[in-house]
């Protein structure tokens, strides 16, 4: 089942992982990283200094620690330059390795955040389009392993261009 939510990613109790979009470091941030620290703890910090950063595109799985699931996936989306530093590739395959890694550690329910469309500027209606692509073919090629994937989308502008992308993919 793919749906989306308008609310607060560090609080969704349905999904046994969820998504932050991160950047190089993994030591943090502002937006949707920042506060996916401010609630799991300074443990999150801790071990993702051991995981001594992740390329944009790929993506890398820690504990949850203080929030209401038990893994947190982290994906580091990349920066809109206009379109034409391969920015669309790297967006799918964000998506791609953290459904991936959801599959490999065994989870079943996903949350996802609007990776890119914040800081890094991405156009909200392209990254939601490649976004329910990528996620709806991977679920084509894995049918038994996923039971829900939701994107939690913090203002209603960003829900209703997935609810409409979505709707493309059903
Ligand atoms: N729950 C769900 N979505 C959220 C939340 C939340 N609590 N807070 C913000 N959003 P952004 P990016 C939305 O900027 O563009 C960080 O500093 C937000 O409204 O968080 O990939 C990182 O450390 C937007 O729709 O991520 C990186 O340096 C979406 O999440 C950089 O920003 C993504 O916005 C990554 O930039």
């Amino acid at each position: 089942m793919i749906k989306t939510i308008l609310g607060d990613i560090t609080k969704v109790t349905d999904v046994e992982a969820i998504v932050n979009a991160a950047n190089n470091l993994l030591l943090g941030g502002g937006g949707v990283d920042g506060a996916i620290h401010k609630v799991a703890g300074p443990e999150l910090l801790k071990e993702c200094r051991t995981l001594h950063g992740c390329e944009t595109g790929e993506a890398k799985i820690t504990k949850a620690y203080n929030l209401p699931c038990d893994y947190v996936i982290h994906t580091v989306g990349p920066i809109w330059y206009g379109g034409s530093h391969n920015e669309e590739e790297l967006l799918a395959n964000c998506y791609y390795n953290s459904m991936k890694l959801a599959m490999e550690h065994g989870i079943r329910k996903i949350a996802f955040s609007s990776i890119s469309t914040g800081v890094y500027h991405f156009p909200v209606e392209k990254a939601a389009h490649i976004a329910l692509e990528t996620v709806s073919q991977f679920l084509k090629e894995h049918t038994n392993d996923f039971d829900l994937v939701e994107w939690v989308l913090f203002d209603s502008h960003t829900q209703s261009v997935y609810e409409a992308e979505l709707k493309k993919f059903m």
